[in-house]
């Protein structure tokens, strides 16, 4: 049998290559995860990939039924490549696992169980009752890493919290009193870019937002359609109506997170502006993040990027929030005026392992993720 003629690592190989193009809709699928298959076939002369698939954006169809369309006929007989378990439900779509079985696919190497309980091992179970041989669980850490929004949103139900923050070298994130205060270099501004465009959302807390005045949209070249919904925490509404933020709310979304005691005639003009109100409440003069993160689950975000600032990234930190910390610190120093970040790199919190680092210019990048 064709599938039977692949090693292990070409299994590896083309599950890191499919995991790599589920990539491509990252914050673009909805609630549903952007999930990659690729269909590779061996004729005698070594593998080589017959159809491609990721998820459609706006989340369908799914990624199986593209990359079954583009091999046609070749895909009988062929291996297929799937970073999430294929679906056994009859949703919007037949399910996916019924498309490969009647494809007549070899064999299928898939990397994550999906969680969903329409699905959750029936999908291979289907499969497998096909006679269809499955091998489950290849690079499945990689693509979990890939799926973790929908992950988290599926098992948490609430989205997974990426916070990011930028350091210098004695480990300040800004200069009290000053605006935005260049920490790190253009490279790493832009791969900050990258992490907006693939987030569901947003969120600054409105010290940050009164003093940098941000846009928060992704300004790379051709990704500016990618901007994510942004959200401030102004418990008291004190966003101005001049603000980048509002003036630009009806292009890209904006939700404000404020308390009961705000000002009803601002709410009401921050509203006609394009502004949306997030069902929150504030205690002890603080938002309530975990009803805010329930929230933002029910209107299907399933990753939310908290940019800062220090009060805003501490409060996340202290309810044990965060699922992912990134960390880009710079080669400079800010000295006794800078403001103190609110994570020590020498002294990360515990429950937390590193997960890759990279360089980005000049400037250095730490990645951790917590263990559960
Ligand atoms: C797949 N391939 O590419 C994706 C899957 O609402 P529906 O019918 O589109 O189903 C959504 C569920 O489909 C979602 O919760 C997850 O279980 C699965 N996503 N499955 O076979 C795909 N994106
Ligand atoms: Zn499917």
């Amino acid at each position: 049998m064709q599938g039977a003629s692949f090693s292990p690592h070409d299994d590896q190989r083309y599950m890191a290559a499919a995991i790599r193009l589920s990539r491509r809709h990252l914050g673009l699928t909805g609630t549903n995860p952007s999930v990659a298959t690729l269909l590779v076939r061996d004729d005698g002369i070594g593998p080589y990939i017959v159809g491609r698939g990721v998820t459609t954006v706006g989340g369908r169809p799914h990624a199986e039924p593209q990359a079954l369309d583009e091999a046609g006929e070749r895909a009988r007989g062929a291996v297929a490549y799937v970073t999430l378990e294929p679906c056994a439900h009859h949703g919007r779509t037949p399910p996916c696992a019924e498309a490969l079985i009647r494809a007549g696919v070899a064999r299928v190497v898939g990397a994550a169980r999906d969680p969903d309980p329409r699905v959750s091992g029936r999908g291979y179970a289907m499969l497998r009752a096909a006679g269809i041989e499955v091998t489950e669980g290849v690079l499945a850490e990689e693509a979990a890493d890939l799926l973790k929004a929908y992950l988290t949103r599926s098992t948490k139900k609430r989205p997974e919290v990426i916070l990011k923050l930028a350091l210098s070298n004695d480990g300040k994130i800004g200069i009290q009193g000053e605006g935005q205060v260049p920490i790190t270099g253009e490279i790493a501004r832009r791969q900050v870019h990258v992490m907006r465009a693939e987030a569901d959302a947003i969120l600054v807390g409105i010290g940050t937002a009164l003093v940098d005045d941000p846009l928060l949209t992704c300004r790379l070249p051709g990704l500016s359609a990618r901007s994510p919904a942004r959200i401030v925490l102004d418990r008291l509404l004190r966003l101005p109506i001049d603000s980048q933020l509002v003036r630009s709310a009806k292009e890209v979304p904006l939700f404000l997170a404020a308390g009961g005691e705000a000002d009803p005639a601002r709410r009401a003009m921050l509203k006609e502006a394009g502004a949306e109100f997030l069902a929150v409440e504030a205690m002890d003069g603080q938002i309530a993040l975990p009803e805010l993160l329930d929230d933002l689950a029910a209107r299907g975000f399933s990753s939310l990027l908290v940019e800062g600032g220090a009060s805003t990234a501490a409060a996340f930190l202290a309810e044990g929030l965060v699922d992912r910390l990134c960390l880009f610190i710079s080669p400079g120093s800010i000295g006794a005026r800078g403001i103190a970040a609110p994570v020590d790199p020498d002294h990360i919190p515990s429950g937390f392992r590193l997960l890759r680092q990279a360089s980005f210019g000049e400037d250095h990048y730490f990645e951790y993720v917590r263990a559960d």
